[in-house]
């Protein structure tokens, strides 16, 4: 069973090639792959709530949206954040947008703006 799913999928990918390659539409999936590239190394930023502050340890915990760039879902966990001024700069219950970078090993809140 699982043979033959392998061969199918193998034969489809022969023939959708040359249909490809005869087709303009190869032209336009390269140039839409640069502007994906762009989107990701442009920082976005994630909406978030701040559910705790931890001034002793310079954690902060977040009840953050999705965040693409460590694919992670939308939760509720604790980050480190990336200094000490950070931490004073905000309180439980702001709404917050947030940076989350994966610095060896450790999710970090890289940046961080209250929400007006
Ligand atoms: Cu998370």
């Amino acid at each position: 069973m699982k043979k033959l799913i392998v061969t199918t999928a193998a034969f489809a990918a022969i023939v959708a090639t040359p249909a490809f390659a005869g087709d303009n539409m190869s032209g336009m999936n390269m140039s839409a792959k640069p502007s994906a590239a762009k989107v990701s190394s442009n920082p976005a930023l994630t909406d978030a709530e701040i559910k705790k502050v931890d001034a002793a340890t310079g954690m902060i915990t977040l009840k953050h949206g999705a965040l693409e760039n460590v694919g992670m879902p939308p939760m509720t966990m604790a980050f480190k954040a990336k200094d000490a001024a950070m931490v004073k700069q905000v309180h439980e219950g702001d709404k917050v947008r947030v940076r989350i970078e994966n610095v060896d090993g450790n999710l970090t809140i890289m940046r961080l703006e209250k929400q007006s």
